[in-house]
């Protein structure tokens, strides 16, 4: 069997940190001399890295194809970085000194490109290629991809017997709609096309959404400068304890002109609306009977273990649920996935995979809290990891990890980012970052990693 393996083939799509989970994990196998299948990972940008592959760009790139980056300048990590550490390469693998728990974008980035530079992954990666279109032959049990190489604008097929859908689901805008808002004459965006809180200083804004996307987006313009920021919330508020210049308000219930009118009768002016309204599952590329179809949410239906998807197994899905758990969850998914490709995890039949989903799925309904959610993510975890070799972590030091960051920002949203927290990889204690977040106006690799005071070690930039 291991035999026909390498004549096996599988299709990525997509390389940010999942794709490069599902390619690290065969890399993993091949450097223990296991013999591999052939492995393509198509990925419509120039470079890997995904979300985190940040662009200045809006609405689409150089080749017309609609751009994927929803991140922004100033990007700091919002959760501990303890908590998403890989756990076969740690920060301190790769820094080679501790660093602080929330690290700006580009030392993130930094880091998941060092793990995957460590292998010959590059050569598996066809970059400015975009999936366009897949079908699946009942006959033949393989898939037809059809592909767009951009840099030569010319349109080709391949086929393969499993095929991974790595794409993410932060990048097509869910943009609702609010009466009147055509009129409104200032800036519109939806958080997706957010680059930077620059070009609000001194500006009124509102954000409407009341999820991480508001919250930091908001922050950013409290930090850069804006003269007041109103996050308006659909069910509930976000409950902080927000400093002067930030407040919550209930939902937009219609526009006249730069005025917003809200649900509690109240109104004001406003100079910009961002909508942090969150994002839609879109894969253009997928048939019907092939589409995840979900919202955004902590377990995705159709997918057994958050994976296979249950009407056909050999397609797999990485990185579709919500998350508290990144790149880590991506690594045990990908493991799994691996072995269920290498033959060596065997599935049981659909109408029992179809029980395994139900009782997650019950499960998820009837959670309440955030540190509900933390523990169901935790618990989905374990299930993954006792069922591959990916390096065992201590998964409840990162949910109290992640109920602390939870209090933390509950206490002081604009000190949450200067604390510090332990791996559970190596131990080792995160340094404390050498100013203030709130402080902290440069977001540069150079900038953090040698200091304010050894300014002159920074390389030009
Ligand atoms: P992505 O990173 O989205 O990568 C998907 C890749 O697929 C992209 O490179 C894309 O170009 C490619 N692709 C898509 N369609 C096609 C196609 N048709 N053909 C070829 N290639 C295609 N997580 C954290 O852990 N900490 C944070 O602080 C954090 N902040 C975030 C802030 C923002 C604004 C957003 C949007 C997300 C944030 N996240 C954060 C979550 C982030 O999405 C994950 O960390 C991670 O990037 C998800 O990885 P992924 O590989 O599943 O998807
Ligand atoms: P989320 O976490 O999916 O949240 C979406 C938010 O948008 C949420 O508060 C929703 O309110 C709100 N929403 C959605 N539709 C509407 C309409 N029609 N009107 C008003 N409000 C609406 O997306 P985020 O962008 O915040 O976060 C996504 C990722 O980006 C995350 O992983 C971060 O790391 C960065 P609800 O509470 O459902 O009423």
């Amino acid at each position: 069997n291991t035999e026909n393996l390498q004549y096996k083939r599988i299709g990525i799509i997509g390389a940010g940190p999942s794709g490069l989970a599902q390619i690290r994990a065969f890399e993993a196998l091949k450097a223990k001399g296991e013999i591999i299948p052939e492995i393509v990972c198509f990925e419509k940008q120039s470079n890997w890295g995904g979300m985190w592959n940040y662009s200045w760009r809006t609405g689409v790139g150089k080749y017309g194809e609609p751009i994927h980056g929803s991140m922004y300048k100033y990007l700091w990590s919002n959760g501990p970085k303890e908590c998403l550490e890989f756990s076969d390469y740690s920060f301190d693998d790769h820094f080679g000194k501790p660093i602080s728990s929330y690290p700006p974008r580009p030392v993130l980035f930094d880091y998941i490109e060092g793990r995957i530079k460590k292998s010959n992954a590059r050569k598996f990666i066809r970059f400015d290629t975009t999936v366009r279109w897949v079908s699946y032959d009942e006959d033949s049990q393989k898939f037809t991809v059809i592909l767009d190489d951009l840099k030569i604008n010319k349109t080709y097929s391949e086929v393969f017997d499993y095929l991974v859908v790595a794409s993410g689901h932060f990048s097509t805008p869910n943009m609702p709609y609010f009466k009147g808002i055509e009129g409104f004459g200032g800036n519109v965006m939806h958080a997706h096309d957010f680059r930077g809180a620059d070009q609000f200083r001194d500006r009124d804004i509102l954000l409407i959404g009341s999820s991480y996307s508001a919250e930091d987006i908001g922050l950013q313009c409290y930090k850069h400068g804006s003269k007041s920021v109103t996050l308006s919330y659909r069910s509930n508020p976000i409950g902080h304890n927000w400093p002067d210049g930030i407040k919550e308000v209930p939902l937009v219930t219609h526009f006249e002109g730069d005025t917003a009118y809200f649900k509690d009768g109240s109104s004001e002016d406003f100079d910009a609306v961002i909508m942090c309204t969150g994002y839609q599952h879109k894969f253009p590329f997928l048939p019907d009977e092939l589409r995840l179809k979900t919202r955004n949410n902590l377990y995705p239906d159709n997918l057994y273990k958050g994976v296979f998807f249950n009407a056909l197994p050999q397609l797999i899905y990485l990185g579709m649920q919500d998350q508290y758990y990144t790149f880590n969850m991506f690594d045990t998914q990908a493991w799994l996935a691996r072995d269920y490709m290498m033959e060596r995890f065997e599935l049981p039949g659909e109408a029992e995979r179809r029980l395994d989903i139900d009782k997650w799925l019950e499960r998820n309904s009837t959670l309440k809290t955030s540190f509900d959610n933390v523990d169901f993510q935790t618990d989905y975890i374990k299930d993954l990891l006792a069922l591959s070799d990916y390096p065992h972590f201590n998964l409840d030091k990162v949910a109290a990890m992640l109920k602390e960051w939870l209090q933390d920002k509950e206490e002081n949203i604009l000190t949450y980012r200067d604390k510090t927290y332990q791996s559970v990889v190596t131990g080792t204690m995160a340094g404390e970052h050498h100013t203030d977040w709130m402080n902290e106006l440069d977001d540069s690799k150079e900038r953090y990693l040698y200091g304010a005071e050894e300014e002159e070690l920074i390389p030009e930039r």
